[in-house]
C-alpha cells in the first residue's frame, strides 16, 4: 500500500515536472523559430558580392578606365561597379569577360545611384552616359590572362582607353 502510493505520488511529481519542461522546450523552440526568421527576414536574397569599382574616364576628360587591371578570382562572386565620372559617353568593353563568366544580372543606375533597371542575360558591351553607374554581378568561371576590356568609342582606344582583366584561381 504505501509503495503504490509513493509510486503514485512519484509518478505526480514527474509528470508535473515533465509538463512544465515540455511547456519550455516549446517555448524556447518557438522563440528559436522567431529569431531565425527574423535574422533571415533582414539579410537581402542571393549570395554576398564582393564588390570592385572601376572608372570609364575620369572627371577631368582623360581616356583611362581606373584601374586599368582588373583581377577575379574564380569561386567568389562578384559585383563590378562601373561608373562613368566623365562628361562624354563612353564603353566598357570585353568580349573575353562576357564569355569567362556567369553573369546574374546587371543592375543600371542613375546619377543618384537609384536602380532603374534590372538586366539578365549575358552582357558583352555597354555604353555608360555620364554619371550613370552599373553594376554587373558574375560568377568567374574560365581562367583567362590579359583579357582584352576596351573603350570602342572613335578614337578613345588610341588615346589609350584599354585595360587588362585577369580571371585566376581553381573553382572548388
Ligand atoms: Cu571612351
Amino acid at each position: 500500500m504505501l509503495t503504490r502510493q509513493f509510486s503514485n505520488m512519484l509518478f505526480f511529481i514527474f509528470h508535473n515536472f515533465a509538463k512544465k519542461t515540455m511547456k519550455k522546450v516549446i517555448l524556447f523552440v518557438v522563440s528559436l523559430m522567431l529569431a531565425t526568421s527574423l535574422a533571415y527576414a533582414k539579410k537581402p536574397h542571393g549570395p554576398k558580392a564582393i564588390e570592385v569599382k572601376v572608372s570609364v574616364g575620369t572627371q577631368d576628360g582623360k581616356m583611362q578606365f581606373i584601374p586599368n587591371n582588373l583581377t577575379f578570382k574564380r569561386g567568389n562572386y562578384y559585383k563590378l561597379v562601373i561608373t562613368n565620372p566623365s562628361s562624354v559617353d563612353h564603353y566598357f568593353t570585353s568580349d573575353a569577360l562576357a564569355t569567362h563568366v556567369f553573369t546574374r544580372k546587371v543592375e543600371v543606375m542613375d546619377s543618384k545611384g537609384e536602380t532603374i533597371a534590372e538586366i539578365h542575360g549575358s552582357i558583352h558591351d555597354m555604353e555608360l552616359k555620364p554619371g550613370v553607374s552599373v553594376a554587373w554581378y558574375f560568377f568567374p568561371m574560365t581562367k583567362g590572362k590579359n583579357l582584352k576590356l576596351y573603350c570602342h568609342k572613335k578614337g578613345h582606344e588610341a588615346h589609350g582607353m584599354v585595360g587588362t582583366i585577369d580571371i585566376v584561381g581553381s573553382l572548388k
